[in-house]
């Protein structure tokens, strides 16, 4: 959860800059996005109420944003939260999501969807996924129908890394039932909603 080397950064530089606590690095930014859908602008397009709200690179100030806005169970109905890569944006349309897809799993409490994002937070920042480069980030979104939390990969088309991605996730959040994995490209084109992998 710390970068390399150093775990923490010297009391000494970080007393330089008027700071008295250690503070202990991530391996690269990540930001926190908010998108409220529950009023939407008739005719809006989507992503008009999607906001980049957050980008940090330690772990004092994930858990301080965690604790005071992060949980899901705090949004409304038809509203996400992201956590992504730093210089990502979660969306098809950018570069590097595009060629992606995502691993989707359903929660049917409230809970259960605060404890598979905290999870699956810890572990994105942690960088415990083998296949690092390949995962852009995650959403936790909450609908009338089910909650959901779906975790975006880089290269749908890189089936190994996909399952390997997969496989890992549902340890991670202690998931046994099977989780479906679907291109963004099916999703633009409205062709099928159905997993093209599964695990
Ligand atoms: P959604 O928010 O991923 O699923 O996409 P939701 O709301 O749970 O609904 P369901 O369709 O899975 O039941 C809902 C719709 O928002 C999509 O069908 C698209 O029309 C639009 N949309 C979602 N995303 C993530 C994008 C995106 O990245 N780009 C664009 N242009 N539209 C998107």
């Amino acid at each position: 959860m710390v970068s390399e080397g150093g775990m923490v950064e010297p009391i000494e530089a970080a007393a330089e800059k008027g700071e008295t606590k250690p503070r202990h690095m991530l391996e690269r930014k990540w930001t926190f996005w908010f998108d409220n859908q529950s009023k939407p602008k008739q005719g809006a397009a989507w992503g008009t109420s999607l906001r980049k709200l957050y980008t940090f690179d330690t772990v004092e100030e994930f858990w301080c944003l965690y604790d005071q806005i992060f949980r899901p169970s705090k949004l409304p109905a038809n509203a996400d939260f992201h956590l992504f890569k730093a210089g990502i944006e979660p969306k098809w349309e950018d570069p590097e999501c595009a060629n992606g897809g995502k691993w989707t799993v359903i929660s049917s409490r409230k809970a259960n969807l605060d404890a598979m994002w905290l999870e699956t937070l810890m572990a994105l920042i942690g960088e415990q996924f083998e296949e690092n480069d390949e995962i852009c980030g995650v959403v936790a979104s909450v609908r009338q129908r089910q909650d959901k939390l779906a975790l975006w990969t880089k290269t749908a088309s890189n089936e190994a890394a996909q399952m390997g991605i997969g496989r890992k996730w549902k340890e991670i959040i202690d998931v046994t039932d099977k989780i479906p994995y679907s291109f963004h490209d099916d999703s633009r084109s409205q062709k099928s909603s159905r997993g093209r992998y599964n695990v």
